[in-house]
């Protein structure tokens, strides 16, 4: 139980198969308290059962892609529930058609959009967070591997992914002082309702599992428990990195 008496806030959970959802599963096993963020009131009801499965009650509105709606929600946190210990950010948006065929074709529109939610959202979730964590803590994000090498049809969100990750590093450096520690999670591909869909995802997940020292795909709780020790007090020395949670996938070169 390395949770144990420590509150946070999830973003993220759209459904049962989210990441988010692998991640409040795991922390709320090691003993958290959690509050969850929905993005509108068409989740809400959705995320407010998923929360009650959970033993908890708190959820909030939050979209990350309307100024002052991320400051709201850490305010109304506070005021309900209090201060929180962790921050777990697992949010990311492309338009779908764009993520097939070839990045140069990117629209504008899409480019800056992925950015906004799948990389701002982030700067600014760890902006005011010194406001709702004055004891310290550790913030997640999540990342991909499309971020360092090229991936086919991962495209825009590659380049939201390259510069969420160097902004880890940044943030990091800016929180060090408040004892707030800022990490990524680079996971392998994992079946989601975001992922389903792509064009030719089942093939990326069983050519990763043929490639992956571990012989399979990563799955929902094996993110779930790198997270809860990456925002626990274990990981008490871990700010700014990114951590490949990809049954090894990343440091494999030639496989025969
Ligand atoms: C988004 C989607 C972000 C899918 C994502 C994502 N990060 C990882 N995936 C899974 C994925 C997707 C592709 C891929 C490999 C993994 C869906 C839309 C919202 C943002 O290509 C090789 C395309």
């Amino acid at each position: 139980m390395i949770m144990q008496g420590k509150r946070g806030l999830v973003m993220g959970v759209a459904n049962k198969f989210s990441i988010a959802y692998g991640i409040a599963s795991s922390l709320r096993a090691q003993g958290a308290d959690l509050v969850f963020t929905a993005q509108s009131d068409r989740f809400k009801d959705k995320i407010a059962d998923i929360a009650a499965e959970f033993g908890e009650h708190e959820v909030v509105l939050c979209d990350v892609s309307k100024d002052d709606e991320v400051p709201s929600a850490f305010e109304k946190i506070a005021k309900d529930v209090g201060t929180l210990d962790f921050i777990v950010h697992s949010i990311a948006f492309s338009d779908k058609n764009e993520l097939v065929g070839k990045y140069c074709n990117t629209s504008r529109a899409n480019f800056l959009n992925a950015m906004n939610i799948s990389c701002y959202s982030f700067t600014e979730v760890c902006r005011h967070a010194p406001n709702i964590m004055p004891n310290g803590g550790g913030i997640v994000t999540m990342t991909y591997y499309g971020a360092e090498k090229v991936v086919p049809n991962y495209n825009v969100m590659a380049l939201a992914k390259s510069a969420l990750e160097t902004s880890v590093r940044y943030l990091a450096s800016d929180l060090g002082e408040f004892g707030i520690r800022v990490n990524a999670i680079s996971a392998g591909p994992i079946k989601t309702l975001a992922a389903s869909g792509v064009g030719e995802f089942s093939k990326i997940l069983d050519f990763e599992r043929r490639r992956s020292p571990l012989g399979r795909n990563v799955t929902q709780q094996d993110i779930g428990d790198t997270c809860s020790f990456l925002v626990s007090d274990l990981s008490s020395g871990i700010t700014g990195e990114i951590v490949h949670v990809d049954c090894g996938c990343s440091t494999v070169g030639v496989k025969f």
